[in-house]
C-alpha cells in the first residue's frame, strides 16, 4: 500500500513549441493531473511539473517558417499551452521553459560535471539526424532509409562534436533496471529497454556547431548543447538543483501555483527528487531512461525513481496528422462535450497500457452509458426521490426490515468501505482505468439497488416507511462516496455532486471515503442533470 506521508514529484514531458498541442499531449498531461489530484486528495505531498521545450533545430525551423525569432515564436505558442491547460483545469504546480535562465545555468553545470568526470570527448561526427525527433539514427535503426517514427529521410551531419560516453553505462543501466523492476513501467516497456541494452550502447554526440539556438557549452561557446540533453535537465533544474533553498519558478508570476509543500529548511531537490515519477509517451522512453539516466549518473546525480511510458493514439485507425486533417484538439472536445467528458474518455479508452484508437462512436457510447445513464441518472433519481418523499432532508440511517433488501444494502456498504484502498492501489500502479472501473462498479450496483428496492413503490405503502428511509439513506451515502470517488477523475462532476448533496469534499479521501458520513437532517439541494445525453450525431 502506498505510503501517504511520502512526497511524490510528477512530471510530464516538456512539449515542443513548434505547434499547438493535441490529444496526445493532453493525454499525458491529464494522466499526470489525475494522479496529482488523487494524491493531493489523499493528503499526500505532491509536486506536479510541466512546461515547454524551446531550443533546437525543430523550433528554429518552425520560427523561421513563421517569419519570426525562435523566442518570439515560443512566447506565442507557450501562451497557447497556458490557455489550453487553464481551459482543461490542469493544476500543475510549476511550469518550466527551457529558455529560463536558471534552467540554462543548470544545463551548463551538468555539462561541466560530465567534463570533470571524464564522460565527454571530442570526435568527428558523421550521423543521420531526424530533426522531427531531434535524434541521431544509425543505418540499422532506419526503415528503408527513413526515420522509423516520422518516415522522413534524415539529414547527414558531419562536424566535430562532443560525445557522451554512453557505452560506459550499459552495465550500470542494466543492473539498475534489473534491481528495481518498477523503475520502468509497464513491464513490456522495461523489457524493450533491457533488450536494447543487451545489444550495447554507442557513444552519442551531445553538442552541435552549425547551429546556435540552444544552450552554449560553457567552455567552448561555439558548441550548442544537444536539445535533449538540455531539455531533460529541466526535471532537476525546476527543483533548484544543485542546492537552491526555494523553487526557482517561485519568482515567476503565474508559473508556480504555490500549492506545493516543501517542508521548511529542506532543499526542494533533496525533498522531491528521490520520489520522482516521469510520465512520457513510448516514443521518448529511450531518451527518458538510457540518455537521461546516463547523463545523470555521469554527472554524479541519482536517476529518477520511475518512468511510466504510455502508448500511442491513432484516430479512427489512422496516424494522427495535420496532412490527414484528423488531429483531435482537446479544447474542441472539452468545449463541445465538457472537460469531464474529455477526461473520462482519455482515462477509460486512452493508451495507458497499449496503443488506442480514438473513435467518435466509442466516445459517444461510453459517455451515454457511463456518464449520462450511469452516474448522472443515479444522482438525478436519488435526489429527485429524496425531494419528493422527504423534502430533500436526509433520513436517519436504518437497516431494511426486508432482509433481501438489507443484503443489498450491506453489499453497498462493503463496496463503499473498500473503495478507497482499491483506488489507492490502482492509482499507485498507474491503473487509472481500473480505478474508474471500481468507481463505476459502485454506480452500477447502486442503480441496480434503486431498481430492486424501488423507493417509488415503498413510498406508496405507509407500512414500509422504514425501508423507504433505508433506501434513501443508502443512496445518499453512495452519493457522498461518489463525490469523493470521482474527485480526481471527474473534478467538475465531483463539485456538482457535492453542491447538490450540500457537502464539501475537502476532507482527505481515506477519512471521508467510507460509509457513515451522511448526517440525518442534512438538507440536499435540487438535482440538476450532470451529463446531458449525446443524441445521434
Ligand atoms: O518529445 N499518442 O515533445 P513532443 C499519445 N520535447 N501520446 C502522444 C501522441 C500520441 N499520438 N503524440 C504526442 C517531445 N504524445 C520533447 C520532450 S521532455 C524533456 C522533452 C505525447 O511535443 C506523448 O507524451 O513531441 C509524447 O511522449 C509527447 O507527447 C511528445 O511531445
Amino acid at each position: 500500500m502506498a505510503d501517504l506521508s511520502k512526497p511524490i514529484y510528477i512530471t510530464t514531458p516538456l512539449y515542443y513549441v513548434n505547434d499547438e498541442l493535441h490529444i496526445g499531449h493532453a493525454t499525458t498531461t491529464l494522466y499526470a493531473d489525475t494522479i496529482a489530484r488523487f494524491w493531493r486528495a489523499c493528503g499526500r505531498p505532491v509536486l506536479f511539473l510541466t512546461g515547454s521545450d524551446e531550443h533546437g533545430q525543430k523550433i528554429h525551423k518552425a520560427a523561421t517558417a513563421a517569419g519570426t525569432t525562435p523566442r518570439g515564436f515560443a512566447d506565442r505558442i507557450v501562451s497557447k499551452f497556458f490557455e489550453l491547460w487553464e481551459s482543461l483545469d490542469v493544476q500543475f504546480d510549476i511550469f518550466i521553459r527551457t529558455t529560463d535562465p536558471f534552467h540554462e545555468a543548470a544545463v551548463q553545470k551538468v555539462f561541466e560535471r560530465l567534463r570533470d568526470n571524464d564522460k565527454l570527448y571530442k570526435s568527428a561526427y558523421k550521423a543521420l539526424y531526424c530533426v522531427e525527433c531531434e535524434t541521431n539514427y544509425t543505418d540499422k535503426d532506419l526503415l528503408e532509409g527513413k526515420c522509423p517514427i516520422h518516415k522522413t529521410t534524415p539529414q547527414v551531419i558531419e562536424e566535430e562534436n562532443y560525445f557522451l560516453k554512453l557505452s560506459e553505462f550499459t552495465d550500470t543501466l542494466k543492473q539498475r533496471i534489473e534491481a528495481h523492476p518498477d523503475c520502468i513501467v509497464p513491464e513490456p516497456r522495461r523489457n524493450e529497454i533491457l533488450g536494447k541494452l543487451r545489444e550495447g550502447l554507442n557513444d552519442t554526440s551531445v553538442t552541435r556547431v552549425q547551429f546556435d539556438w540552444g544552450v552554449p557549452l560553457p567552455w567552448e561557446k561555439q558548441h550548442v548543447i544537444w536539445v535533449w540533453t538540455d531539455a531533460l535537465v529541466n526535471y532537476i533544474s525546476a527543483l533548484g538543483w544543485p542546492d537552491a533553498n526555494t523553487l526557482p519558478t517561485d519568482a515567476f508570476d503565474g508559473r508556480s501555483r504555490g500549492a506545493h509543500h516543501t517542508p521548511k529548511g529542506v532543499k526542494p531537490f533533496e525533498y522531491w527528487w528521490p520520489e520522482s515519477v516521469h510520465l512520457v509517451g513510448k516514443d521518448i522512453l529511450w531518451h527518458h531512461s538510457v540518455i537521461w539516466w546516463s547523463e545523470l549518473i555521469g554527472a554524479g546525480i541519482a536517476p529518477p525513481k520511475q518512468v511510466f511510458a504510455h502508448g500511442w493514439w491513432t484516430v479512427e485507425g489512422d496516424k494522427m496528422s495535420k496532412t490527414l486533417g484528423n488531429v483531435i484538439r482537446p479544447g474542441d472536445i472539452a468545449g463541445k462535450y465538457s472537460r469531464d467528458a474529455l477526461r473520462y474518455h482519455v482515462l477509460r479508452e486512452g493508451p495507458q497500457r497499449g496503443d488506442s484508437d480514438w473513435r467518435q462512436a466509442a466516445f459517444v457510447t461510453r459517455y451515454n452509458a457511463d456518464l449520462a445513464n450511469g452516474l448522472g441518472n443515479l444522482m438525478n433519481r436519488s435526489l429527485n426521490m429524496l425531494h419528493k418523499y422527504k423534502g430533500g432532508v436526509a433520513p436517519p440511517e436504518t437497516a431494511f426490515a426486508d432482509t433481501r433488501f438489507e443484503g443489498l444494502r450491506q453489499s453497498l456498504i462493503a463496496r463503499v468501505n473498500g473503495l478507497c484502498d482499491t483506488l489507492i492501489q490502482r492509482v499507485a500502479g498507474f491503473d487509472l482505468d481500473g480505478a474508474l472501473e471500481a468507481v463505476f462498479d459502485l454506480v452500477r450496483e447502486a442503480n441496480q439497488f434503486v431498481n430492486e428496492t424501488a423507493p417509488f413503490k415503498l413510498a406508496k405503502d405507509p407500512a414500509r416507511g422504514q425501508d423507504l428511509d433505508a433506501s434513501l439513506h443508502t443512496l445518499l451515502e453512495v452519493g457522498h462516496a461518489l463525490a469523493y470517488g470521482v474527485k480526481a477523475f471527474l473534478p467538475d462532476a465531483s463539485g456538482r455532486i457535492a453542491a447538490q448533496l450540500g457537502i464539501d469534499t475537502s476532507t482527505s479521501l481515506p477519512q471521508a471515503l467510507k460509509w457513515g458520513r451522511v448526517k440525518a437532517g442534512q438538507q440536499a439541494n435540487q438535482p440538476e442533470p450532470l451529463f446531458a445525453r449525446i443524441e445521434a450525431e
